[in-house]
């Protein structure tokens, strides 16, 4: 390799706050309408747990991150700027946002881009990939929030670091699997032990 480290980052769930933001856009829209406390939240699709909670509301949550402004308005988790920031800035290390937009694409690429020049700057533009599947990406980390991440490689080039977020914070992982649990939690260190 080229003695450098590869670290893909998640957008979603791990730089920006879509649980927050989901919830409070469900309940501004339609506030008569049951929902799904972030303690209660279980499973990395929300419209499955909205669409067990009564049928129809699975297409209401849909809905909402299909507006516009949706994933522009995200808050970035508590942190997120920071580390980012920091980590793109260490020696040998390089940094990629990798991120799925929905398949409702109308809005969502280009305010994914919006997005990271408002909260990182136009430099980290050049940084972001879009991409339906990430285990086509090489990388030695990829810090995402999504427990199960599969696609065409079986056997992808990063180790995934999974980061703790409300809907997988009770779930049981395999043993080899290690967690981030915020951007206060230890991220250097899972840094330094992917070096060689
Ligand atoms: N997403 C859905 N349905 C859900 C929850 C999330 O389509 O119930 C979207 C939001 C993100 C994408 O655009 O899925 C997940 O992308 P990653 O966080 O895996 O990059």
């Amino acid at each position: 390799g080229s003695g450098r480290l590869r670290v893909l980052v998640d957008m979603d769930g791990v730089l920006a706050d879509f649980e927050g933001g989901f919830l409070r856009k469900f309940r501004s829209r339609f506030p008569a309408e049951p929902y799904v406390p972030l303690e209660d939240r279980r499973g990395f699709w929300v419209s499955a747990q909205y669409g067990l909670l009564r049928g129809d509301l699975s297409e209401k949550a849909i809905s909402i991150w299909e507006s516009q402004n949706f994933f522009m308005d995200l808050d970035p988790l508590p942190g997120a700027v920071e580390a980012i920031k920091e980590m793109s800035k260490m020696e040998n290390t390089d940094v990629f946002l990798c991120t799925s937009p929905i398949k409702h694409y109308h809005h969502c690429p280009y305010e994914k881009y919006a997005w990271v020049e408002r909260h990182l700057g136009p430099d980290f533009l050049a940084q972001v990939i879009l991409t339906s599947d990430k285990t086509v990406v090489t990388g030695d980390l990829l810090i995402d929030d999504k427990p199960d991440i599969h696609g065409v490689e079986a056997r992808p080039a990063w180790e995934h670091i999974l980061f703790t977020a409300c809907h997988n914070k009770h779930q049981d992982l395999d043993p080899a699997q290690r967690r981030l649990q915020s951007w206060g939690d230890d991220w250097r260190a899972i840094l330094d032990s992917k070096r060689q």
